[in-house]
Formats: structure tokens, sequence, C-alpha cells
């Protein structure tokens, strides 16, 4: 039988988990291992800490710890509240580990001894004190733009100006204070333009159909526009050593490694046939939030192609969008998350009401929103008010009329045509990734169990005819024990407590044919039911409004503190001439590692920027996108182009930036006041 090998975005871990990474990513890989395993695939689902990269370094300086002390607190914090969600990964790793860094070497010598890379050399800013190549935020000096004397060499937090640290007057290294000498390096790149033309073309255009929507248009924007070489390794000291004499002080670019994590967790585990997972006719299946589709739906699977020896592609990659949080986007800096570790104390005993809510709004297709309000409405009137009063009003009548046996009922209904309503769009639901449709598919199962008993009203007939009643509330245990076999994928809590109170023998084959073959259980047993639980209790305002409360008494004061330049006149804000335009090209800038030369389009007027932000965004990733641009800047020549104006950024702490866009597409050259 093929093996299917499902992975999950590995967190990193400079913080804990929040509800838009459970809804994005761990809920509905959860969701599809366990439907996987019960239709009785051979399944390995893997995870594990993505250990390495600068926010995790930022952190650990911001801190005055090392990049180790940061992950060693969040590996274990993230791994905890994982299992505590019932995530039932087959193993959960880290990307710190020597097998990592083994099979992450060994993946790239593989790789440089088939010639695949090119190596290319640019200058960037060396500390000869420390003597270590300087990330953007390691370089400190003067703003061009307003003078602040601790600009990065990436931003000035004082202007919010994107820079690049040949802009910055009296540059310092922030390691040591010495002032940086640019230094000739010399870096291994992925040929990304070639691999386009002989594979990743093709292999894109055969998931047309297939993968959705907004991940195969993604792809092929990307591809119409034409990749560009990518550096595969980083003058950086925290990370896996480049295993090449030449490449001293050097490591693998974080998103080279990091999906090699995936294979090492899977080596960990299996030391013997690992193997048997990665290569042949085994599926290979990334759940994935879409600011990762480009390193798993066209880096990985170019590296994995041109690993050879038979290692398979992704075949499938069921990206989610962003959920947001009471109307804001969820943001780790500013402390505007639900986090998974928190929850888990606050609301203790409620995992599966965080599952079924975030399934039911999971951003699969769109961004979608998640409010305190909404998650106890729909734990009240659905999951209390429907599944759980389902199964009590069973529970509690059949203990009531039968002192907990289970009725001998004649059956009367066609198995086929209950298989064909409530198990079939089930189980099509969640072979085609719509986690949200298949959960409220299953939710059926309750709604028709509540209207038969209200059409059949069971407890008014015992009284005139007894043995119709036991048939109907045998077909109500019945129904129930349908639901509590479905809920094992969505709501693993309730489906034990289920399970105790049916006091099902559920034979392995019956649980195969119920998910493999869509197909209605019967019971066959005839026992006394165990002991009557309420599966759910009601969620008060008062718990809604603290956690409200906390989450607008969490954004940090400095977030929102007065403002960190002097005041200015409203004179002083209207001579900004701010509009919005939108990438039409990008490129790299030659020898300049931090600097992309975008070309923009401002009401069909054309204008040349140079942006900081190459650490931040390839030419493809920025193609395509509106900006707020600032326009009435005085031209400068930086690296002899004319750079005409700025494009505004924001960037939160842990060093991630994002453009500043209006909520839907404008007209170029719109106004912004
Ligand atoms: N660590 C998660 C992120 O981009 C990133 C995923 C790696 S999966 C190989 O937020
Ligand atoms: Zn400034």
């Amino acid at each position: 039988m093929a093996k299917t090998t499902i992975t999950a975005a590995l967190p990193y871990a400079n913080g804990p988990v929040h509800i838009g990474h459970l809804a994005g990513v761990y809920i509905p890989a959860d969701i599809y291992a366990r439907y996987s395993r019960n239709v009785g695939k051979e399944v390995l689902f893997i995870c594990g800490s993505d250990e390495h990269g600068v926010p995790i370094t930022l952190r650990a300086k911001k801190e005055g710890i090392t990049p180790q002390d940061v992950v060693d607190r969040y590996h274990g914090i993230i791994k905890d509240s994982f299992e505590k969600l019932g995530i039932s990964f087959d193993t959960y790793s880290r990307t710190s580990s020597q097998t990592h860094k083994n099979t992450a070497q060994d993946f790239f010598t593989k790789l440089y001894e088939k010639g695949v890379f090119k190596e290319i050399s640019s200058e960037q800013f060396f500390d000869p004190e420390s003597k270590q190549f300087l990330a953007d935020r390691y370089i400190t000096g003067v703003c061009p733009k307003c003078e602040a004397s601790d600009a990065y060499g990436d931003q000035c937090e004082k202007c919010g100006a994107t820079l690049s640290p040949m802009e910055l007057i009296n540059p310092k290294s922030a390691l040591s204070g010495a002032v940086p000498v640019l230094k000739e390096t010399t870096n291994w790149y992925l040929p990304l333009d070639e691999i386009q033309k002989n594979f990743l073309e093709e292999y894109i255009d055969s998931k047309k159909g297939k993968w959705r929507s907004t991940v195969y248009g993604q792809c092929k924007s990307w591809l119409n526009d034409g990749l560009r070489e990518r550096a595969m390794t980083r003058d950086l000291d925290w990370g896996i050593p480049v295993p090449v004499k030449t490449a001293e002080g050097k490591v693998l670019y974080v998103w080279f490694e990091a999906p090699i994590g995936y294979i090492s967790a899977t080596r960990e585990l299996l030391p013997n046939n690992w193997e048997e997972w990665w290569t042949g006719d085994s599926e290979l299946i990334h759940f994935i939030g879409k600011d990762n589709i480009v390193f798993h739906c066209i880096i990985f699977p170019a590296m994995l192609h041109l690993r050879g020896d038979n290692y398979v592609t992704p075949a499938e990659v069921p990206a989610n969008e962003f959920l947001n949080l009471e109307g804001q986007k969820i943001s780790t800096s500013r402390n505007w998350a639900v986090w998974l570790n928190e929850y888990l104390v606050e609301l203790p005993n409620r995992q599966d009401e965080l599952r079924y809510v975030l399934t039911s709004i999971a951003p699969e297709t769109k961004d979608s929103e998640f409010t305190w309000k909404d998650y106890q409405t729909r734990v009240n009137s659905e999951l209390v008010g429907i599944l759980g009063n389902f199964a009590n009003r069973v529970l509690v009548l059949i203990k009531k009329y039968y002192d907990g046996r289970i009725p001998n009922y004649q059956r009367t209904e066609e198995i086929s045509s209950l298989s064909e309503k409530y198990i079939k769009p089930i189980t099509e639901k969640l072979n085609s990734f719509k986690f949200r449709d298949a959960q409220s598919a299953f939710m059926e199962l309750s709604r028709m169990g509540n209207k038969f008993l209200a059409d059949s009203e069971p407890w008014k007939l015992v009284k005139t005819n007894p043995r119709e009643t036991e048939n109907i509330l045998g077909f109500a245990y019945e129904i129930l024990c349908n639901i509590a076999i479905c809920s094992e994928i969505f709501l693993p809590e309730t489906h034990s407590k289920l399970l105790n109170s049916l006091n099902i023998n559920l034979k392995e084959t019956q649980k195969t044919s119920f998910w493999a073959d869509s197909t209605w259980y019967i019971p066959e047993s005839r026992n006394t039911i165990g002991e009557v639980e309420l599966l759910f209790n009601k969620i008060e305002d008062d718990v809604i409004d603290l956690q409200i409360e906390k989450l607008q008494n969490s954004v940090p004061a400095e977030a929102t503190s007065k403002p960190e330049k002097e005041m200015i006149s409203y004179d002083d804000f209207s001579k900004l001439d701010l509009t919005i335009a939108e990438v039409k090209d990008c490129k790299k800038v030659e020898k300049a590692d931090r600097l992309l030369h975008l070309t923009l389009d401002v009401a069909g007027e054309v204008r040349t920027v140079l942006s900081g932000i190459a650490e931040h965004f390839s030419p493809e990733e920025v193609i395509g996108n509106q900006v707020l641009y600032l326009q009435n800047l005085a031209p400068r020549k930086i690296r002899g182009i004319e750079s005409q104006g700025m494009i505004l950024m924001a960037e939160d702490s842990d060093g991630k930036l994002r453009f500043m866009q209006p909520s839907e597409k404008v007209n170029t050259g719109a106004k912004v006041s």
C-alpha cells in the first residue's frame, strides 16, 4: 500500500502558537491525518519546531539570551500545547537536532556535487572586530531621511523609512560598535529561472484543477513573472553550517533547510526505513499558510526533483489563507493573539470547542475572522444546543426507561440511503480538503437526530406504545453511534466521551467500512450504556468578557504609546504626497543583497524606487502588489540608479516586513491622506 506523508508547517520556535496557526495549518492537518488513518491509509504525520532564521536571533538579542535558549523555551511550550489540543503528530521534532543538521547538510551536498548551485559574489557589510557578516538589523547609523541616530540597516524606526545598509550615515556594527566594511562574499544560489523551464512549469501545470485555485493561481503568477535565482546560503552565525570548505561562516538559508526538517523528523523516527516515506509512490501532502506557498510549491519541489534518487514531490498543498482576530490582523509583536498555551489554562477542558469553532471559520479560500462572541455563540448554540443536547436526550431517556439497557429495536431505515445522505457528504468533503463543509455535514447527523426525536416524541409514546418507543430510542442510539464514530476526526475528546457512554465495541473492520466505504454503522451490542456525562457546558458571558478585556489590554504600551517623533503641524503632514502605486516589475540590484529595484505604475506613469527589502521578499513576491508610495521625496541616486520616492512598509518586532496596502485594490494614483 502506498504511504501517505502528511506534514504541517514547522512553527518558528520564537513564540507560542496562536489560533491563526491552528486554523490555518494544524487543525486541518490533524483532521486530514485522522481521516486518512481511519480510511486505512498508511500515514505518517510530521511536524517540529523551526529553530533557525533571523526572527529567532532578533528575539535572543532583544532578551540578552542565546538563540538556543529561545528555541529550547518555545519548542517545549509549542510541543506541549499541541499535545493537549489533541494534534496527533506521529512525531514533533526540531531543526536544531543533530539528525536534522546531518540530513540538511547531506541534502545540500547532494545538490552541490551535482553542480546544481550557482556561486554568485556580492558585497555585504562585515564587522572587522567580531569577524562576521552583519544582517541588516545588526547595522545601525544615522538615518539619511530624518537624521535619527539609531536607524537600523533595513529601517529607521523613527521616520519609518525602509533603508538599505548602504544608505546609513556613519554605519556601525550593533555587535561590536566597529565601523563595518564592505566585503565581497560568495553564496550558493538555486537557479530557479533554469529550473522553471525544465521542471517547475510542467510540475505546476500538472496541478491545474487539483490544487486549490488560490494556491495554483499564486504559483502561476510567479511563473508568469519569471523566477530568479535565489540564495540558499547566508552569512549568519545561527543556523546549519554550509558543508563546503570555502563556506566558512555561512549557514544554510532557513527556507532551504526547514522543509528538509520534515525529512529529518522522519529519519529520526524511523531510522531504518525513513526513505520509503519520501520516495517511490509515497504521497506527500503539505499543510501550510499562504505565506509559505512559494517555499512548498516552488522551492522545495525543485529541491526534491533535483535531489533525484526517486524522491517524491508534493502531491497536495491545501494552503489556508489568514485568520484575523476581532477585526485586526493577528500580531505576535503587538500581542494581538489568542495563544494556545494560555487558552488551555484559561478555558480548561475546552479543546474540542476551540477545534470546532476554528474549523467552522477556517480561512480555506479567503481570510476569515475570529471573535470571542462568535466563539461563544457557536459553542452554546451548536455544540451545547445541537450535538450535546441530542446526545444527552438519547442517553438520559435510555437510562430512564430501560435502566441503561440498549433497546432491542427493530430498524426500518435503509442503510444505503442513510450512508448516501449523511456519511458520504462528510467523506467527499474530507477527500477534497473542505474541512469546514465536512464538519457542518457531520453536524447534520445531530440535527437529524434532534428532529427525529421531536417528530417521534418518545417521552409521550412510552405511555401508550412502549414497543414502538424501544424502536425509536434504539434508532436514536444508532444515530448517536454514528456521531460518535465521526467525531473522532473533528472532536477527539467528545469521541472518547461518547464511546464510553455508548459502550460501543467498534470493530476495526466496521470503522474502516464507515470511513472507507462511507457506510452507516449499525451497533451490534445490546449491552447497557456507560456513564452519562454532559458533552459540553455553556460558555458564560463573564468568561468571554474577560477574554475580550485581556485582549484589549494585551497590546504592549509601546505599541499604542505617544508618537515617538516630535509633534508636527498639519501643514507639515500635508506636504507628504502619499499615493497607491502598483509594482509592475522588480529585480535585484547587482552586488547589493538588500536592495530591490522596483518599477512602479502610478496612474499610468512609471516610477523607479530602490527599496531595502531584498532580505524579506524575492522579486516575484513583490511584483503585482499595491504599495503605499511617498512620491514627493526628493530623488536620490543609489548605486547609480535614481530612486524616486519611497514605498512604506510595516514591520513587526520579529523583523518581518508587510506591505501597506488598501483593503481592496484601488486605481493606482489614488490619493492617501
Ligand atoms: N517556520 C512558519 C512561518 O513562516 C515557517 C514554516 C516552515 S515549514 C518548513 O511562519
Ligand atoms: Zn528616519
